[in-house]
């Protein structure tokens, strides 16, 4: 399989989470969001809405990460990361959608791009905006974890299920933009908790060769 993703793309961290979890060897072609690679007449064709991730299986081109996460779990089952019950799954998918769906669309390049460059919004007026979604967002997937018996281990019981594919690359987003994550007690303990697994560890943004060599500490 091919996947077109980026270091710091939270989308294509999920993707490659699944694809390490499922024990499926890829291959990864960088698309460099901030160049605009994106853009190029090529990638167009793939992916029309120009954006990562794309992941190509055979004839098949996949867009949207959640769709491809999906397609994963039904072609590759094991391990499940759906419950079998359908209220179950339809917790996960919840969690899943604070993230996919709530938080992470009001904080990519195009919409940072459009709030400053369109907008006249400041680089301070920026951050201000990226960080009340990503607390906002936080603060909400904290209160629906924590209450909840459901979970366990991981976001919900002791077996990981997509759930931790979207909140592993939220966290770590939040505190790649200086986001204070220590309120968040459940998250926090879930994503330290994941990344003690090499499927996810491997997946992280730092972990890819793509990463940019000046942010090498
Ligand atoms: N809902 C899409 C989001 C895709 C998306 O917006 N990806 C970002 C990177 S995480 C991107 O490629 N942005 C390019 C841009 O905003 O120009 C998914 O989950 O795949």
């Amino acid at each position: 399989m091919k996947l077109y993703g980026y270091w710091r793309s939270l989308a294509a961290f999920r993707v490659r989470i699944a694809l390490n979890l499922k024990g499926i060897p890829f291959e990864v072609e960088s698309m460099d969001l901030v160049k605009g690679d994106q853009f190029s007449d090529a990638y167009r064709k793939i992916n029309p809405q120009m954006v990562v991730p794309t992941l190509v299986d055979g004839d098949s081109v996949l867009t949207q990460s959640m769709a491809i996460l999906e397609y994963l779990d039904e072609c590759h089952p094991e391990p499940p990361l759906l419950p079998a019950d359908a209220a179950e799954r339809a917790r996960v998918r919840a969690i899943c959608m604070i993230s996919v769906a709530d938080i992470h669309p009001l904080l990519v390049p195009r919409i940072r791009k459009y709030i400053t460059q369109e907008m006249g919004h400041s680089e301070e007026e920026l951050m201000a905006w990226i960080h009340n979604w990503m607390t906002t967002g936080l603060a909400a997937m904290e209160e629906k974890l924590a209450g909840d018996s459901a979970t366990g281990t991981y976001c919900h019981g002791d077996s990981v299920t997509l759930a931790d594919l979207c909140l592993v690359p939220q966290v770590g987003a939040a505190g790649m933009f200086g986001v204070d994550t220590g309120t968040y007690l459940t998250a926090k303990r879930i994503f330290e908790t994941c990344l003690q697994l090499p499927a996810f560890f491997d997946a992280r943004p730092q972990a890819q060769p793509d990463f940019p060599e000046e942010m090498k500490s």
